[in-house]
């Protein structure tokens, strides 16, 4: 029953009828499947097709556009379910985060700032095409520990180099710990750029958060 609920959530991103996305949604989540589960095994693989079929040029932007909107509405019902089942720790940091200037890719980054706020970090979401100075005075307001620059596209993922740089200049990265993640980019790739480390998903985030912390 609800692998069946599960590839029909997934179908209904690849159709791109996000009505239909939501009403699954919600029935999930009344039938008792976990968020996460909802997301990994329902929402993300039918983006990933959707994705694939724009690589392939059977889709066009449009088709991205309809599928990502139902991705993000059926996120919005999942975000307080995830909330509430987030085991509340004592505040283990704050931490500034967003999607680096140039990309607007923002569903995985929301997800990751989600789970490391919903794990007790304080969490300071700049959003989407953020430049390096806007990570520099958030730092430098709040304080914050930790850094997380999410990139989706490959054309982006040198911005990340960028930031990071940007950050040492300012003096900042003595005091900081910067991860970094999105589809495209890889454990070595964090290397190469003098990140403190990679996370792949949203619950990797979390335990990686922690772990540079010294939690
Ligand atoms: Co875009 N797009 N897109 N897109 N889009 C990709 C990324 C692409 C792979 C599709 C494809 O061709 N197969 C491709 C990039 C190719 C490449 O770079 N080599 C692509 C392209 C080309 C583009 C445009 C250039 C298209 C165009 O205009 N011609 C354009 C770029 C605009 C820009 O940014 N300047 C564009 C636009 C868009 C939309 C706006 C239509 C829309 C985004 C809407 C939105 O976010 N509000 C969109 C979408 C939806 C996608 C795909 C289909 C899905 C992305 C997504 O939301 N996935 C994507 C294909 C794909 O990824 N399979 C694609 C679900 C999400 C939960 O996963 O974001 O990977 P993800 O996040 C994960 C992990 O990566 C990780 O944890 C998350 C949760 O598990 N993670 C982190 C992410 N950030 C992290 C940070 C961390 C740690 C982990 O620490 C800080």
């Amino acid at each position: 029953m609800s692998t069946e609920l599960l590839s029909q959530i997934t179908a209904s991103l690849v159709d791109g009828d996000p009505d239909l996305t939501i009403d699954l949604t919600k029935q999930a989540i009344q039938g008792g499947i976990e968020p996460m589960t909802i997301i990994e095994r329902g929402l993300v693989p039918g983006m990933n097709i959707v994705g694939d079929k724009f690589s392939t040029g059977e889709y066009f932007l449009p088709h991205l556009i309809i599928s990502a909107n139902g991705m993000q509405q059926a996120m919005d019902l999942l975000e307080p379910e995830l909330r509430a089942r987030s085991q509340q720790m004592k505040v283990s940091g704050k931490v500034v985060i967003g999607t680096v200037q140039g990309d607007i890719h923002e569903i995985g980054k929301s997800l990751v700032a989600t789970m490391l706020s919903a794990s007790g970090f304080q969490v300071y979401d700049l959003g989407v095409d953020v430049p390096a100075e806007d990570f520099i005075a958030k730092v430098k307001e709040t304080g914050a520990q930790l850094v997380g620059l999410s990139a989706l596209l490959t054309t982006t993922m040198i911005v990340q180099k960028e930031i990071i740089e940007a950050l040492s200049i300012a003096g900042l990265r003595d005091q900081i710990k910067i991860m970094v993640g999105g589809a495209p980019v890889t454990r070595s790739w964090a290397a190469e750029i003098g990140a403190d480390g990679f996370a792949e998903d949203a619950i990797q985030a979390v335990q990686l958060a922690t772990q540079l912390m010294g939690a």
